[in-house]
């Protein structure tokens, strides 16, 4: 028997339940983007868009940039997103929606988010870019995953123990980016890229250590992350997807690197003057690294 319809759902048009999409409308290289708005200014880079749709905040535009197929998809805000986006996409591929069960042979998808995030390191400033060397889950995600050997153990309980955090928040951990993409993409002639851990967690308040009107549990938390070193990294920015795209891509055996443009410095207070074009630039270099993969 297959995988139930209650499980695997399918839209009528055999279209997958919150994507909308089939596998012929998708390609091999996904360009993951938070902001759906921000799907058209990675396409208008393109030759051609050959095909869009969009459902709730997930809108998907294919097409070729210099000659190579990729997709472009939103996932809106957060690590739930985030789920559905990346089980989703692997089902099309890798699953007969007429059998309802997992092909023989998997298809590996390569997984490139372009992003938005604050930095919480003095020196990486606005507008400068972010590659994920590895992601740290605050989210907890991976947890319902049955997973093996995909958490960076040593440094993930350093780092437990460094924050000293309340036992009832959970405890993060490390997965690190793929290794092909990071070197790839880790151009050292560019002064604006900087590699480091980022952090991923499930507010973009509280949780990302930012006071409006509700004090923090742990008021030290960005103090503490800024100061924690692992082999001669740190964490350098704080988002809400990275690690759950890190952890989800290894468990379906696909490759994923994550980039952000800096668009806050948390340890400054500043915010970019001109964050719009920042994120042209991050996606423009993101595209002509990726036409050369
Ligand atoms: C918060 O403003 C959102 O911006 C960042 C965060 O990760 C979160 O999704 O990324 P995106 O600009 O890619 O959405």
């Amino acid at each position: 028997m297959g995988i139930k319809n209650s499980e695997l759902i399918l839209n009528t048009d055999a279209s997958i339940y919150h994507l909308n999409l089939k596998e012929e409308n998708i390609a091999d290289i996904i360009i993951t983007v938070g902001d759906q708005d921000r799907v058209a200014k990675v396409t208008s880079f393109f030759d051609e868009v050959i095909f869009e749709t969009q459902k709730r905040e997930f809108k998907t535009q294919t097409g070729f940039y210099k000659g190579k197929k990729m997709t472009v998809i939103s996932t809106g805000i957060g690590v739930d997103n985030i789920d559905i986006v990346l089980n989703e996409l692997d089902a099309l591929v890798n699953i007969n929606f007429e059998t309802r069960k997992p092909k023989k042979q998997l298809k590996k998808l390569k997984f490139v988010r372009i992003g938005t995030s604050g930095s919480i390191q003095k020196e990486i400033d606005v507008d400068q870019f972010v590659i994920s060397s590895a992601g740290l889950g605050f989210d907890g995600l991976i947890h319902f995953y049955k997973h093996q050997n995909i958490i960076e153990e040593e440094a993930s309980s350093q780092l437990i123990k460094h924050l000293d955090l309340s036992p009832n928040i959970g405890q993060p951990y490390f997965i690190k980016a793929d290794q092909e993409l990071l070197n790839h993409f880790n151009d050292s002639s560019n002064s604006r890229i900087n590699t480091g851990f980022t952090g991923t967690n499930i507010g973009f308040y509280g949780p990302q250590g930012r006071v409006l009107r509700i004090p923090l549990s742990h008021p030290d938390f960005i103090d503490r992350l800024a100061k924690f070193e692992y082999k001669n990294e740190k964490l350098t920015n704080l988002e809400m997807e990275t690690s759950a795209i890190y952890g989800l891509a290894k468990l379906l055996g696909h490759q994923a690197l994550s980039i952000n443009a800096i668009i806050a410095n948390r340890a400054t207070g500043n915010f970019s003057k001109r964050p719009k074009e920042t994120i042209m630039e991050l996606i423009e270099f993101s595209l002509n690294h990726l036409a050369k993969i």
